[in-house]
């Protein structure tokens, strides 16, 4: 099944309106296989994620992208939201793409040269482009590297909120607080909490370093819309459980 084109987004706003918060799986194509990440999107379907996200900064492009996709579809009927880092991540099968400029990145291939290349395929893929900001905090990980980010300090919640305000102002519908994946700590909750407050009806998404449902329901306190989990959830026993209790933890 594949979602309308504007459904996807208002999935999430629904998401969000309900319970409070809603909870995204992130799977990166290049650390399974797609059986696997099939395996792993069907488990966190069972535990009331909202979405996939499929993505990655190396390697999650080509065949392993296209094949994750496809058994990720076959499997379970949640949407597959593309979380491209190039041109080379979109893929036709999935139901939407955070489309994304990487705001604080000093290179212009990240701000709006691989956005321009993809979106033609885009509208081509009939994929739903979802209007977003993306904004990298200190520590950053393989993704502040690769998508060339100036970095901001973690101490420095007003840089944040001045990148937010400007995302808001040009029409963004949702922004992005990313610590990097494997981070040791997710982003300062007194950022989100500045962050939201400049946000409007924009959606607060926060993701990097995610690993515990206390964690996700203090980002969610402090006005986190959606919480991203990709490491934590690959790397526990029991997929299902795990997000099961974060998605608990962060709903009213
Ligand atoms: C990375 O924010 C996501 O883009 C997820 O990070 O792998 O640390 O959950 P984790």
């Amino acid at each position: 099944m594949k979602f309308e084109v504007g459904g996807v987004e208002k999935l999430l706003r629904q998401a969000v309106s309900q319970h409070g918060a809603g909870h995204l799986t992130l799977i990166d194509p290049d650390s399974q296989s797609p059986a696997q990440a099939a395996s792993i999107a069907v488990a966190a379907d069972e535990g009331g994620t909202d979405a996939i996200m499929v993505g990655g900064s190396v390697g999650a492009a080509g065949i392993p992208l296209h094949e994750t996709v496809d058994r990720i579809k076959e499997s379970c009927d949640l949407p597959v939201i593309l979380f491209p880092s190039s041109v080379a991540g979109l893929c036709e099968n999935a139901d939407a793409v955070f489309f994304m400029s990487l705001l604080n990145s000093r290179s212009t291939s990240y701000l709006i040269e691989n956005q321009a290349l993809g979106a033609p395929l885009v509208l081509r893929y009939g994929l739903e482009p979802i209007p977003m900001a993306y904004i990298i905090i200190e520590p950053g990980g393989t993704v502040g590297f690769v998508g060339d980010a100036r970095l901001i300090p973690r101490t420095k919640p007003e840089l944040a909120v001045a990148y937010a305000l400007a995302a808001r102002f040009m029409g963004m519908r949702l922004v992005y607080l990313e610590a990097g994946s494997g981070a040791d700590s997710p982003v300062p909750v007194q950022m989100v909490s500045a962050v939201k407050k400049a946000l409007g009806t924009a959606l607060l998404i926060v993701g990097g370093g995610i690993r515990s449902g206390d964690a996700a329901a203090k980002l969610v306190a402090a006005g986190a819309d959606l919480i991203v989990t990709g490491t934590a959830v690959e790397q526990s026993g029991d997929v299902a459980t795990f997000v099961s209790e974060l998605t608990r933890s962060i709903r009213r």
